[in-house]
């Protein structure tokens, strides 16, 4: 199947908050192997026996999903024959059930379960399951990398809707550097989500512990219910290292992004060989989060844009941040071992130190005036013609502009080669060891085989090339504050 562009059919409103169409770039898929799928066939068989180098195709229809979908084998793919997200739907409620009101009793416990590297889940929907969409989670001691989610709808699901765990007590593995991109993860129904009592054990993605994982371009949407306090739409933790989050968009969520959160060592947390963040404790190392538009609306409560909980050496760049309720914070950072750098962001109420937590704060802007946006009421956060506190206001960021690399493309699966021989894939505590260094595009290394793959990686090296914005448009010498760099022709 060649390189080719679907144009995502997505115009969708949320109260007076629209999410434009976008362009979504379908994945070149490299395998021989195509297995078709009809929604009357058995997927849950079609998965289990689909051997290194598959694609399961799948045809227009709603898969009715009564046991979980196991990805053993590494490097086995599954996508909609159409490209066409919203056309497959792989669904979670019980036959029979009925899906008003949705209860977690009444879905399978997980919908898709990823245990192998190099599984690509692509253009379909995943809805209703009691705990998630999507769950990545190594098999035995041996840790899985490069896992795409791309293109795709989740939605509505008990807990987390995407979660990423170690394995094990004493987590001997882990999923590092894993893709969620070009998807739009939301509530429709929060009913489902798992009450606590005074809060919901329910949320976007959850990683814990991964390396380089990398969250790009994805809408996240209406995870909040009631005002309780609840997970975040992203949350990277457990000593996780080396995310990127940039260019996402996030609108009604009540905690959008948090890196961090215990302030000590709980036994399921990472270790690196380089013993790094042990000594003291912090709960996730390295990392970026840029160009993302952050949006409440009147009545929905954002208790706070991103949150920086005991967390070393990340940097927050570019991002716009806006409640028309008074928020907690807008971007908060906490706890004593904290360093961070806090960029050019613009928000519409406070950047907060918290229990002596430190922050090198340059070029942001505070309680920001509403007519700085497009449009405010409509939570369009580009900025206006008339943005004189914003435009080329910004400091440069030479510094930052190359962020680490979170997608090595290190480790591919060559057919034939079972998991723990695949270069990259060690067992144990040690992270994967480097087997190949991607020499970026034209690398010659007959290791580096999969030409999307190589294309991902130029894509990704181009972008860091010159700074951009959240829609992708180049920064000129003088940056903007805030994730839009202005132009008179802004997308809609
Ligand atoms: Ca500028
Ligand atoms: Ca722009």
């Amino acid at each position: 199947m060649g390189m080719r562009y679907v144009l995502s059919a997505l115009l969708v409103l949320c109260g007076t908050v629209a999410v434009a169409a976008e362009e979504v770039r379908a994945l070149e898929d490299p395998h021989k192997i195509i297995v078709n799928v009809s929604p009357e066939d058995d997927l849950a068989d079609k998965v289990g026996s689909a051997r290194p180098g598959t694609t399961l195709l799948l045809k227009n229809g709603t898969y009715r999903i009564t046991s979980t979908l196991v990805f053993k084998e590494f490097d086995v793919w599954i996508r909609s024959e159409s490209g066409v997200r919203g056309k497959v739907i792989l669904d979670g409620l019980k036959p029979g059930a009925p899906a008003k009101p949705l209860k977690r009793e009444n879905c399978v416990g997980e919908i898709v379960a990823v245990r192998a590297p190099n599984v690509v889940v692509a253009d379909l929907t995943v809805r209703y399951a009691a705990n998630h969409a999507i769950h990545v989670f190594p098999i035995g001691s041996v840790n899985i990398g490069n896992v795409l989610i791309h293109n795709v709808h989740v939605y509505d699901c008990g807990q987390q809707l995407i979660k990423v765990n170690g394995y094990g007590k004493g987590q001997q593995a882990w999923a590092d550097r894993g893709t969620v991109e070009d998807c739009l993860i939301e509530f429709k129904d929060n009913s489902i989500m798992q009450d606590q009592g005074k809060s919901f054990y329910t949320g976007g993605i959850d990683v814990h512990g991964g390396r380089r994982w990398w969250i790009r371009r994805n809408t996240f949407r209406n995870i909040q219910r009631e005002a309780k306090m609840m997970e975040h739409a992203v949350h990277m933790w457990s000593r996780c290292r080396g995310t990127v989050v940039e260019g996402n968009t996030f609108i009604d969520c009540y905690r959008a992004i948090g890196f961090g959160m215990k302030v000590k060592g709980w036994g399921r947390n990472r270790t690196y060989t380089d013993k790094k963040g042990e000594e003291p404790y912090v709960d996730h190392l390295e990392g970026t989060i840029r160009n993302n538009f952050i949006f409440n609306r009147k009545g929905i409560r954002l208790e706070s844009g991103i949150e920086l909980m005991n967390v070393i050496d990340v940097d927050v760049y570019h991002n716009t941040v806006v409640s028309h309720d008074k928020s907690f914070s807008s971007i908060e950072y906490r706890w004593p071992n904290t360093r961070v750098k806090v960029f050019n962001n613009i928000v519409s109420h406070t950047i907060m130190e918290r229990d002596g937590a430190k922050a090198e704060l340059k070029a942001n802007i505070e309680n920001a005036d509403p007519k700085l946006f497009a449009s405010y009421s409509k939570g369009d956060l580009h900025l206006s013609a008339n943005a004189k506190d914003a435009i080329d206001k910004g400091i440069t960021l030479d510094s930052m502009k190359k962020p680490e690399e979170p997608h090595e493309h290190a480790e591919h699966a060559a057919s034939g080669k079972t998991p723990a021989a695949i270069p990259g894939q060690t067992t144990g505590k040690e992270p994967a060891k480097e087997t190949h260094v991607c020499a970026g595009p034209g690398c010659k290394d007959p290791n580096c085989e999969h030409e999307w793959k190589r294309k991902a990686f130029a894509d990704y090296i181009a972008s860091q090339a010159k700074l951009t914005d959240i829609d992708g448009e180049e920064r000129d010498e003088q940056p903007d504050i805030g994730a839009d760099e202005y132009s008179s022709r802004r997308p809609r």
